[in-house]
């Protein structure tokens, strides 16, 4: 990267002598230095040198209403003069997060009634863990501990989100996961397929849920958790059978369901919660991200009312953070869910724009690099092989690495989860910047294909 603007290289000297980076390599970052993002509006950012980027992965996947919306501002600044801080404990409470509760009741699935706010998604499955053991103990089964997950999902960063998570390098540090957490095969067909159909596989991955409940004791296992579609892990779309399989499964045996909505909620397959869009019915759902479009941090957790039931009865909860439910957050996301009600943004994303980006994505299947392409609502990925006949990868090659630098390069960012290709961009992009998305992916990976043959 070449820099122009001498501010550029004063700030990524302050980012070599004092900051550490999340998820990265902290030598290599010095010596490369940071690109600056200074500004932003609608689903496009500016860096220090002037460069403007179309934003494929809203921020991490959380800015759903786009960048520069003044009434999240304004909603903050107010709540701030009037009560910026105040906690929940002690039996006390305010009026934005009781709001809050409120407008989430109103569009979660019916009989999810109420709410407990995190500061994180990490949080909100902390708090799902020892609300899930709680749970079990109240009802006299306080053996009920071990929660299954799987293999790849991801589910946050703190000791118990990357212990729920199923990314080994995650685990690799720091003696990960935490006991009485189990991994299950995760329906990635596409990978880990082999020569099964797909609907054959996403049964037989389905099942894996079956066998390690049969072989831990359903007395042992208090949960299952899963993201209705995994984000972080490579936008991984389930086969069609995955879901019901599960769901025949879940009606089995008296175990929690947890959905990890913190991608999949607010609005990114189309309906308010990934749970909506397959139909799951879930016991808890994790939220955060879309929850404020990243505009401030909050996460939570939204809990059925037979649990809520059980809890009542449970007395002390002893588990919260200074900013559960802080009231600066809890303004800024009515504020959020206000303007995607009122201006119809989950509407749109359903009738309009998601079908629109999935066929215009779906046309770089013909691309020689491109084995698959998948999409669910504004969510996409793209899987570049060698061959596309038996989905051989480019071995070692870095080929994700390449296509991202050179996304970066011309004004687009897309993600690479290995040889991955994902975005997930603001639910309020338009067509023509669908458009502009598509072209500018083709074309990076032109120079992707032309780089691996020089
Ligand atoms: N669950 C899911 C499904 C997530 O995607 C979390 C929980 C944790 O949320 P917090 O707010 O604690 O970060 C997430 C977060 C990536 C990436 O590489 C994704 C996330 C976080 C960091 C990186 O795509 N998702």
């Amino acid at each position: 990267m070449t820099n122009n603007n001498p501010q550029t290289r004063e700030w990524q000297a302050l980012s070599n002598d004092h900051h550490l980076a999340p998820f990265s390599d902290f030598k290599q970052l010095k010596e490369k230095g940071p690109r600056i993002i200074t500004s932003a509006k609608g689903v496009y950012l500016w860096d220090s040198e002037g460069n403007k980027i179309l934003d494929g992965m809203a921020g991490l996947w959380c800015v759903a209403i786009g960048y520069g919306r003044d009434e999240l501002a304004d909603a903050a600044s107010k709540q701030m003069r009037e009560l910026p801080y105040y906690n929940l404990f002690f039996q006390t409470a305010h009026p934005p997060v009781l709001e809050l509760a409120k407008a989430i009741a109103d569009i979660a699935p019916e009989g999810m009634n109420h709410v407990f706010f995190t500061g994180s998604g990490s949080e909100g499955n902390d708090t799902m863990l020892r609300m899930v053991r709680h749970y079990w103990a109240i009802k006299g089964q306080p053996q009920k501990k071990v929660i299954i997950s799987r293999k790849n999902g991801y589910h946050g960063s703190t000791v118990a989100g990357a212990s729920l998570g199923g990314m080994t390098y995650m685990h690799e540090q720091g003696d990960l996961p935490i006991p009485g957490i189990v991994h299950i095969a995760q329906p990635y067909w596409f990978a880990e397929g082999g020569d099964m159909t797909p609907e054959e596989f996403g049964v037989w991955a389905a099942n894996q849920l079956e066998e390690k409940i049969l072989e831990i004791g359903v007395d042992n296992v208090g949960a299952f958790i899963a993201e209705p579609i995994q984000g972080a892990g490579g936008v991984i779309i389930p086969p069609d059978t995955y879901w019901p399989r599960i769901k025949e499964i879940l009606a089995k045996y008296d175990i929690l369901f947890v959905a990890d909505e913190v991608i999949c909620g607010f609005g990114r397959t189309g309906e308010w919660f990934g749970s909506d869009f397959y139909d799951l019915k879930p016991d808890m759902m994790t939220i955060a991200k879309g929850l404020t479009s990243g505009y401030i941090p909050m996460g939570g957790l939204i809990v059925r009312d037979e649990v809520v039931a059980v809890l009542n009865e449970g007395g002390d909860f002893n588990h919260g953070f200074t900013y559960s439910g802080h009231p600066v957050a809890a303004a800024v996301a009515l504020e959020n869910i206000r303007i995607m009600r009122d201006e119809k943004i989950i509407d749109r994303v359903h009738e309009e724009t998601a079908p629109y980006l999935q066929s215009r994505l779906r046309e770089l299947s013909d691309h020689p690099l491109v084995g698959e392409v998948r999409g669910v609502g504004l969510l996409g990925a793209i899987e570049l092989v060698q061959d596309k006949a038996t989905r051989k990868r480019y071995e070692g090659r870095g080929v994700g690495m390449i296509c991202r630098t050179f996304c970066f390069e011309n004004g687009l960012i897309m993600r690479a989860v290995g040889d991955t290709m994902i975005i997930a961009p603001p639910l309020v992009i338009t067509k023509a910047e669908i458009d502009e998305l598509v072209t500018k992916a083709r074309k990076c990976l032109d120079l992707t294909l032309s780089a691996l043959q020089a």
